[in-house]
């Protein structure tokens, strides 16, 4: 009932190239599957730049901007769109820190990776950039809204 009456947010989350190519997709979906949220968009993608740089336009300043750019592009991308009840910082925390030596074992980047600069997948950092980024990284038609048939006891 206290869950019902919270509001259902969507956030973007995106294996990043090294994750794709370390063959660490499943396991990532799983994450957020087991969880309990709601998959609504899924695709196999190869970045262009000008995409990348526009996702990551407050990081522009950043001395590793260019490299984090290269990086991302580098190779395809598996993009999603999850939904449910806070979505957002849930999936924060099932992330862990940017920084994957300082993120808690458990979490997919305390468990997978070793280095800030391929930490494996992204997540929206609030309501607001979630609906932003996925509008950024989905066309109209792509994000599919359903009903399980199951009795839903998690959103
Ligand atoms: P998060 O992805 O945890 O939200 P942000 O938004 O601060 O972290 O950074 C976005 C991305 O930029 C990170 N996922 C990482 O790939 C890259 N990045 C952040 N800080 C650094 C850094 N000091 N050196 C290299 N890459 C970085």
């Amino acid at each position: 009932l206290v869950a019902a009456l919270e509001e259902v947010e969507e956030t973007y989350i995106m294996v990043k190239p090294d994750g794709v190519q370390r063959g660490l997709v499943g396991e990532i979906i799983s994450r957020f599957e087991k969880k309990g949220f709601k998959l609504t968009g899924l695709k196999l993608f190869q970045c262009p730049k000008e995409l990348a740089e526009e996702h990551y336009k407050d990081l522009k300043a950043k001395p590793f901007f260019p490299v984090l750019i290269e990086y991302i592009t580098s190779g395809p991308v598996v993009c999603m769109a999850w939904e449910g009840v806070g979505v957002v910082a849930s999936a924060r925390k099932l992330i862990g820190s940017t920084n994957p030596l300082q993120a808690e074992p458990g979490t997919i980047r305390g468990d997978l990776a070793v280095q800030t600069g391929r930490n494996v997948v992204h997540g929206s950092d609030s309501p607001e950039n979630g609906k932003r980024e996925i509008a950024l990284w989905f066309k109209e038609g792509e994000i599919v809204q359903w009903t399980s048939a199951l009795v839903s006891w998690l959103r």
